[in-house]
């Protein structure tokens, strides 16, 4: 790990106060773990933007498998895209309900346009991406 700096940091006591609020709600013990948190998560925003590196996702997907075609539809495009699809955890929720979590890998634009193309799939009731990193720049 590299090594710690501290830094001095201007803000309105209105600000601060606020952040202090909603960070201890948050369950951390001290801003300086909140302000890491955050500088972490505007570096995967930007990594995404930039979108020049394999990064991963997870795609959360929620359907009815009784809905005529759509099972068979998601594994075609997960067979398909089987080289961005590390792993698929599939949980029967009931007697009609499936829950998905597929931890996808590409660059940021070949991530969204597969996810785009799963959760577009008709009868997915929900779902959703979340981008994430692989984490070699986050320390
Ligand atoms: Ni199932």
């Amino acid at each position: 790990m590299d090594e710690l700096v501290r830094f001095g940091v201007s803000i309105s006591s209105h600000l601060l106060r606020q952040f202090d609020q909603l960070i201890s709600g948050r369950g951390y013990v001290n801003r300086s773990e909140a302000i890491r948190d955050l500088i972490r998560k505007y570096l995967v925003e930007h990594e995404w933007e930039r979108g020049d590196k394999e990064t991963l996702g997870t795609l959360t997907l929620l359907y009815n498998h009784h809905v005529r075609e759509l099972p068979d539809r998601l594994e075609h495009l997960q067979h398909e895209h089987y080289h961005r699809i590390i792993s698929t955890m599939h949980v029967h929720v009931d007697e009609q309900n499936c829950l998905e979590v597929t931890v996808l890998r590409g660059k940021p634009a070949e991530i969204r346009e597969l996810a785009d193309s799963i959760l577009g799939v008709k009868g997915v009731k929900h779902g959703q991406l979340v981008m994430t990193s692989k984490g070699t720049e986050l320390d």
